[in-house]
């Protein structure tokens, strides 16, 4: 684990939210995408002076997806923990060495082209933690 990269927050409404968090916490967002895979909406927002983990708005695309799922049982809310890492697949191995279900075999395209996988969050305390392998490691796009 290298650090964090983000925290997710599933919500009904991207647009409505990325105008409550501007208005409510002056964060700006930095990022927009539809990732149709993972059926979600996303929006990436800077904290502060932008240099550290971001916060990350989770809309659902469609309503078989993992986030309206999410939101059907628990409500809109903290949805998952991700870390960054220098190799999802070293790390996912070396996380199922210890006894977690990885979520997929193989890694999968999260944000802005960067490789990810979760760990279940039964187990690993409840959070769903996800893997993240950025295209280039915040150190080398300096
Ligand atoms: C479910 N559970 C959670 C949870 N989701 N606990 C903590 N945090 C969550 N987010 C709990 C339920 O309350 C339930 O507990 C138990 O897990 C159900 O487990 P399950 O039946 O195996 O699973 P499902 O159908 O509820 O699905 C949960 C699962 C799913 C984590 C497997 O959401 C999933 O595949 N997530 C990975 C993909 C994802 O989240 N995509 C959206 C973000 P009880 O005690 O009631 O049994 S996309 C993204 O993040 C990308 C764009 C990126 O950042 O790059």
């Amino acid at each position: 684990m290298l650090g964090i990269d983000h925290v997710g927050i599933a919500v009904a409404d991207l647009d409505a939210a990325i105008a409550f968090y501007a208005d409510a916490f002056g964060m700006r967002c930095v990022h927009q995408e539809t990732n149709e895979e993972q059926g979600v909406r996303e929006a990436m927002l800077a904290v502060g002076d932008g240099t550290g983990p971001r916060l990350q708005l989770l809309a659902p695309a469609r309503p078989d997806s993992a986030i309206a799922k999410f939101l059907d049982r628990s409500g809109p809310g903290l949805q998952q923990l991700a870390y960054t890492v220098a190799d999802v697949e070293a790390a996912a191995d070396a996380l199922r060495a210890r006894g977690m279900r990885l979520l997929y075999d193989t890694p999968r395209r999260g944000t802005a082209g960067s490789r990810i996988n979760f760990v279940h969050p039964k187990d690993a305390g409840g959070v769903l933690v996800e893997l993240v392998e950025p295209v280039s490691l915040p150190d080398e796009s300096s």
